[in-house]
């Protein structure tokens, strides 16, 4: 039974310490319990896509409450959901696939937007009609899961400046 003396010698040398120093802070839950990855998803809209269009595209708002990652999804409306950028090469506006998905900053408010980064529904079941919703899932590397619906709509007027009425 030599293990089990040895666990009770390390038991007695832990309380002697104890015993010596300050006297341990209470606990306390708020410093304790580290932000549970989460990742809150606002505003989620899709453009109408073109008839006969096999894609389409979608926007939301992320916050993440820790430094997390977006790194793909899912709608049962699309054989694929990627996650595009838009970036200009030799004066066009190309969109590529962010393979490594989209970084977000916790307590950052994230915007996939027209002109920017997207969801890109790719293989589409059928046109996106304004007025629908489509489910979205939507994956982050350290948050759960979020499902929202997807209000298909216009977007807003091109050019139009955010503090305009
Ligand atoms: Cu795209």
């Amino acid at each position: 039974m030599k293990s089990i003396s040895i666990l009770s010698g390390l038991f007695v040398s832990t309380l002697a310490l104890a015993g010596c120093g300050e006297p341990a802070a209470p606990p306390s839950t708020a410093d304790t319990t580290p932000t549970a990855a989460a990742v809150t998803v606002a505003d989620a809209w899709c453009r109408p896509s073109p008839n006969g269009a096999k894609a389409g595209g979608c926007y939301v708002t992320l916050t993440a409450a820790t430094d997390d990652r977006l790194t793909g999804g899912s709608t049962p409306r699309a054989g694929d959901l990627q996650i595009h950028e838009m970036k200009t090469e030799n004066g066009m506006m190309k969109m590529g696939q962010l393979a490594e998905g989209l970084p977000l900053a916790a307590g950052e408010t994230t915007a996939l937007a027209p002109g920017g980064n997207h969801l890109m529904l790719i293989g589409l079941t059928a046109p996106l009609i304004a007025g629908e919703t489509v489910p979205i899932t939507l994956q982050f590397a350290s948050a759960p899961a979020v499902t929202v619906e997807a209000q298909v709509r216009q977007p807003p007027m091109a050019g139009m400046d955010h503090g305009a009425h």
